[in-house]
């Protein structure tokens, strides 16, 4: 038994190195190298390319090595008869709502327009806001958007989240299924995408969604590019029924040069680093799965391929 690492990024070396750091005695592969492919029984991908997943006759389990499954979910070409696992780890979820604090609270101290401002030497103090002035809606309470409503009502924003099954949180109000939706977006004046990319959730952040939403709302999204209708962002950006965005993700990454979000002043762009998977701390859980595939036992962190998360 033996596991392949297969991502097009340079971080396989470091994956390698946690693995074999972690236990020695395993055998783990870049796919890049030669390896017996008849030995390997577990695939840790980001992002892999399309097909090479196929190679491995005796492959029992494809492990994705962040939070999101959606890349493995599209590759058709990937078997579909093994399970799928995922990471769900504190730090990973620390790490996204330390970057989303971050984002809220560079939007009521108005620092990305200083930014901005300061490229051209203008000098123009604007009005502040403050914790207390808003309400935070978070579409996806699931092991990120949890926590990140936790941070939330901690430092006393009040807080809401919408998911698929209904749920209880303190401090927070909850909503859940399509029927709950508008109550949630009526009344929310920050929205966090934090749901995952699946045929349900594909394009939701569309014209009819955020017009939902009162005037001057602002429009976080950390999740996947492909939750957003770009066209029907910009638009309602420019006719000022939204006051701006921050966006990690997008539907084509890196983001083509020639695309609008560029340039548009309403726009905050980070490239798809608001929280990353931390050898260190998401390697015990893969090894526990690799044991456990060894030894038949359950998988943790399963994927429902049914849901598509
Ligand atoms: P989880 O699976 O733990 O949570 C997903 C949440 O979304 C759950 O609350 C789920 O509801 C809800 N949900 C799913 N589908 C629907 C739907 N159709 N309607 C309403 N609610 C729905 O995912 P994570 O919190 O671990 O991660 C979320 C996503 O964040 C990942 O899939 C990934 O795409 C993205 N991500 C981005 C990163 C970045 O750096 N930008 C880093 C890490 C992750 P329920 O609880 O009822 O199941
Ligand atoms: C993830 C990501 O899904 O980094 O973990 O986007």
């Amino acid at each position: 038994m033996s596991i392949v690492i297969i991502r097009q990024d340079d971080k396989i070396n470091a994956w390698k190195k946690a693995i074999q750091r972690a236990d020695p005695q395993i055998e783990v592969y870049g796919f890049n190298e030669d390896h017996p492919k008849e030995n390997i029984t577990m695939a840790l991908v980001w992002k892999h390319p399309e097909g090479s997943l196929s190679h491995y006759p005796n492959l029992k389990c494809i492990a994705s090595s962040g939070a999101g499954v959606d890349f493995i979910i599209e590759d058709r070409t990937a078997p579909p008869h093994l399970p799928i696992t995922r990471v769900v780890d504190p730090m990973l979820a620390k790490d996204m709502s330390e970057h989303v604090l971050a984002l809220i609270f560079a939007y009521l101290k108005n620092l990305n327009t200083y930014r901005l401002n300061q490229t051209q030497a203008i000098w123009e103090p604007q009005g502040y806001s403050r914790i207390s002035d808003f309400t935070v809606g978070i579409l996806g309470l699931g092991a990120l958007g949890g926590i990140l409503a936790k941070d939330l009502v901690h430092v006393g924003f009040k807080v809401q989240g919408w998911s698929r099954s209904s749920k209880r949180m303190e401090g927070a109000a909850t909503f859940s299924g399509a029927g709950e939706l508008q109550e949630f977006l009526t009344t929310t004046e920050i929205l966090v995408c934090l749901l995952p990319l699946t045929e349900a959730t594909k394009g939701i952040l569309n014209r009819e969604l955020l017009l939902q939403l009162p005037k001057g709302a602002y429009i976080i999204n950390v999740a996947r590019g492909g939750h957003v209708v770009d066209s029907d962002l910009i638009q309602l950006l420019n006719e000022d029924h939204l006051s701006g965005a921050s966006l990690d993700v997008f539907h084509q990454e890196p983001l083509e040069k020639g695309h609008p979000f560029w340039q548009h002043p309403k726009i905050h762009m980070t490239p798809h680093c608001a929280s990353v998977s931390d050898t260190i701390s998401v390697v015990p859980q893969i090894l526990e799965n690799y044991k456990s595939l060894q030894e038949d036992r359950p998988l943790i962190n399963l994927v429902s391929r049914l849901k598509g998360y």
